[in-house]
């Protein structure tokens, strides 16, 4: 009977030991969270160039054309709730709910590795290019948190056709925007009309390449 209760216990810690094991510094989708700077509730708009010459997340812009920061910051967490330390940057990135941003090589990477306490960021300007404005989920190995339903940030870029390099094709879309209806894809300061100002933002793009 003795020894009954000592396997059962035997049995009982080894299940929870390896439970423990499957989970400890396994990144959990729901554990781990992420946020944007800004606090607000307006979408944020990060204007992109291919060559990474376009605008970091802390020059975001809000509608109406006002800057916001809109760094994405990534504490990873196991099933247990602990950080996860060192995590390496090329497993985490962010992308389109819709799949509209094309970033350079495939995948917009977090900044860096999780740090001692788990984090990790988004705040460099993306080498990247084409335009969505969907929510920006973060991807953790392939598959998005759960713990949020996604960002409120929009990308846009004077590649506009998301080929990788800025060019008179671009211009040519451009130049449709400029003149018809009013498109998320060419107003680049999200100032709700595209201008003179956004005709800037394209001619200076114009020969951006992904490296
Ligand atoms: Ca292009
Ligand atoms: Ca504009």
């Amino acid at each position: 009977m003795l020894l009954r209760k000592i396997m059962g216990l035997a049995v009982c810690a080894m299940i929870i030991g390896s439970a423990a094991f499957a989970v400890a510094g396994v990144p959990d989708l729901q554990q781990s969270t992420a946020v944007r700077a800004y606090g607000g509730v307006e979408t944020t708009s990060v204007y992109s160039l291919p060559n990474g010459g376009g605008r970091a997340f802390t020059a975001a812009f809000l509608p109406g054309g006002l800057a916001a920061d809109a760094t994405v910051t990534l504490t990873l967490r196991d099933g247990l709730g602990v950080p996860i330390a060192g995590f390496p940057f090329q497993d985490m990135w962010i992308e389109s709910a819709d799949g509209g941003l094309q970033a350079c090589g495939g995948n917009a990477t977090a900044n860096q590795n999780t740090d001692v306490n788990g984090v990790t960021f988004w705040t460099n300007p993306l080498f990247a290019g084409d335009q969505s404005a969907a929510l920006t989920l973060v991807m953790v190995s392939g598959d998005p948190l759960t713990s949020n339903s996604g960002l409120l940030i929009s990308f846009n870029s004077a590649d506009i056709n998301g080929d990788g390099v800025v060019n008179l094709s671009d211009g040519g879309f451009f130049t449709q925007d400029l003149f018809g209806a009013y498109s998320y894809r060419s107003d680049f300061n999200y100032d709700g009309v595209i201008n003179v100002s956004d005709a800037g933002f394209m001619s200076n793009g114009i020969g951006a390449a992904c490296p």
